[in-house]
């Protein structure tokens, strides 16, 4: 509104002169800005300030090495190392942290993914007030000062588009289901390497003005204008400092609430409002959150009936099974999760199948522990998730099935009938459903 009231000292005699004369001014090359957003009076709300800044800093400091740590995690506990499973080829070096995922505890996966989303989530809110609180920064007149002041600025474009960016693409994937197949992971990932060195380059040099804004109660006289960004002239205030605080932290909890029951599962999944795949999940022993249903992948009803066929390879063998003949096999039972990429994962279920050890040893790994890796195949004919390779550690865990009932009943087709795939701590993506071939040995 009054954006320039009373200033308006810049006529067409006033271009060219300087803030600190023309002495000063002409040396450091700092002209009187144009009127508008490069002028430190344009901007008016009293809130903004460096103390503001730094608690929103502070927070974002915390949230957001938890959320590129969980992030890595669930880089490998996709197994980016075998055949079928890595959708970022070239990741080059920045593969060099990735391991074996382990098994234990089963709940591993829904724990790390269900942080990674749920906070991501979360700091939404934060990282839009933290940019707000900023925004004069980003208007610094002149643009660029020197060799120094443009690679800051750089580094800050990296910061906020990177921020911006890898938020934007994971919000997108869990909320759209899945709008960049295939190219999410290598964008998330990608931009998430930016973002990250960007952060710390901006956080090495923030420290600083962190502690000292925070330290005590007050500051030293003139440290906000310096910092540029406490408005000059600030209008009327609206709402404390504390209060715009209380707002933001209102707006985290809020989504917190509606977000967390997809990660916690059972009754308490109905509060996830954002949840992508809706809240009712039906009655029975097959009434837990469903991804895809056959139709959604282009199955038909008779390729899951009578003609329905596994097949498993190993050391130059083969056996061929109708569910039946699976059935007269030994049973096993394993109480586990599913836990999607996506954030929401259910409550332990109780699967029962044959081990997967078991198969591997009808197909030429006999001896106790020397189960290799194994190539899952769906029935599907098209979608990223029809294939994938679990670690030889995976096929050996005990609980590993090939699923064939689930909490007492048949699998339903929604949930992989005739058989399925369901590993301790793996993400739901590796649950492979439908399952028509298993290869030992070729990962
Ligand atoms: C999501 C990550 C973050 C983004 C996108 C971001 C963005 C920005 C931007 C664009 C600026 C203005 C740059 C300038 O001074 O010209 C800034 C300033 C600032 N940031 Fe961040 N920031 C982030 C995280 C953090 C963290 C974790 C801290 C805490 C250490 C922090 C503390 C500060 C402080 C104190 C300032 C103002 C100080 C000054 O003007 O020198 N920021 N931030
Ligand atoms: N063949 C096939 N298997 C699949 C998928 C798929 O799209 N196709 N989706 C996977 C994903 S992403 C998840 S989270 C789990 C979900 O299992 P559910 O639908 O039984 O809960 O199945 C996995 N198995
Ligand atoms: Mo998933």
């Amino acid at each position: 509104m009054q954006q320039d009231e009373g200033r308006r000292d810049d006529g067409p005699s006033g271009h060219g002169t300087t803030r600190e004369g023309p002495g000063r001014g002409r040396h450091r090359g700092s002209r009187r800005p144009p009127p508008g957003p490069t002028r430190p009076e344009f901007w008016r709300s009293p809130v903004r300030g460096v103390r503001f800044t730094s608690v929103l800093g502070v927070v974002l400091l915390v949230g957001v090495p938890v959320l590129f740590l969980t992030g890595l995690l669930s880089y490998a506990a996709y197994n980016p190392d075998l055949r079928g499973n890595d959708t970022t080829p070239d990741r080059g070096w920045l593969g060099f942290y990735l391991f074996a995922w382990p098994t234990d505890p089963h709940w591993l996966y829904r724990l790390t993914q269900g942080v990674h989303v749920t906070l991501g989530i979360v700091l939404i809110p934060v990282l839009l007030a933290k940019l707000w609180s900023v925004i004069p920064r980003l208007f610094v007149w002149p643009p660029l000062r020197s060799l120094s002041h443009a690679l800051e600025r750089l580094s800050l474009l990296l910061l906020v588009g990177g921020a911006l960016f890898v938020f934007a693409t994971g919000v997108l994937n869990v909320q759209l289901d899945y709008v960049f197949p295939g190219s999410f992971y290598p964008l998330h990932f990608y931009g998430s390497w930016v973002f990250a060195a960007a952060f710390v380059v901006h956080v090495a040099f923030r420290i600083p003005v962190v502690v000292r804004a925070l330290r005590g109660r007050h500051w030293a006289e003139g440290a906000e204008e310096r910092a540029g960004l406490a408005a000059p002239r600030p209008a009327a205030a609206t709402v404390s400092r504390r209060g715009a605080l209380g707002l933001v932290g209102a707006g985290s909890v809020l989504l917190f609430a509606v977000t967390a029951g997809q990660s916690l599962g059972g009754s308490l999944r109905r509060t996830a409002l954002l949840a992508p795949h809706g809240q009712d999940t039906g009655p029975g022993p097959n009434g837990f959150q469903v991804n895809k249903t056959p139709a959604a992948v282009g199955i038909r009803a008779e390729q899951l009936g009578d003609g329905w066929r596994l097949v498993v390879r190993g050391r130059g063998r083969q056996e061929v099974f109708t569910r039946a003949r699976l059935l007269e096999l030994p049973q096993d039972e394993a109480s586990l999760p599913i836990a999607c990429v996506e954030g929401w994962s259910t409550v332990d279920q109780r699967w029962g199948g044959v081990r997967l050890t078991r198969l591997a040893a009808l197909v030429g790994y006999e001896e106790a522990g020397t189960a290799p890796g194994v190539f899952v195949e769906s029935v599907q004919r098209r979608g990223a998730f029809r294939s994938a390779s679990l670690r030889d550690n995976q096929v050996r865990d005990p609980r590993s099935l090939l699923a064939l009932r689930v909490n007492g009943a048949e699998l339903s087709p929604d949930h992989g009938y005739p058989a399925r795939i369901i590993v301790p701590a793996a993400p739901g993506v590796h649950n492979t459903k439908w399952v028509t071939r298993l290869t030992f040995g070729e990962v």
